[in-house]
């Protein structure tokens, strides 16, 4: 609180709420042409996962159509999109992933 003449007082409070930056998730949709191969090559060099965790994502967006393949901010989320996006039309694969806020 500061006074600054004898009619008007000002009233200041500190913002101090840091907030939690929102998460994103990466989701890998299915589709009818893209190459089980070439799903298990985006998972493993654009998502770090494992040939097996790659193998096992895979079949389950496959079976279940749809599946995370990571949870990032904003801007990394995008860019995978991007990525993936690229590296599919790169090789005449209709391969789609979407975001969505976690
Ligand atoms: N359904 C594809 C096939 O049978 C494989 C596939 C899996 C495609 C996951 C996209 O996100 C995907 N060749």
């Amino acid at each position: 609180m500061a006074k600054f003449d004898e009619n008007v007082e000002v009233i200041t409070k500190e913002e101090t709420k840091a907030k939690v930056p929102k998460k994103y998730k990466v989701i890998l949709l299915n589709d009818d042409y893209t190459s089980m191969e070439f799903v298990v090559y985006v998972l493993e060099s654009i998502f770090h996962k494992t040939p097996t965790e790659a193998h096992n994502l895979m079949m389950s967006v496959h079976t279940t159509g749809s599946g995370v393949a990571g949870v990032f901010s904003f801007e990394v989320a995008e860019m995978k999109v991007a990525m993936v996006t690229e590296a599919a039309r790169q090789n005449e694969y209709p391969l789609r992933c979407v975001l969505e806020e976690e």
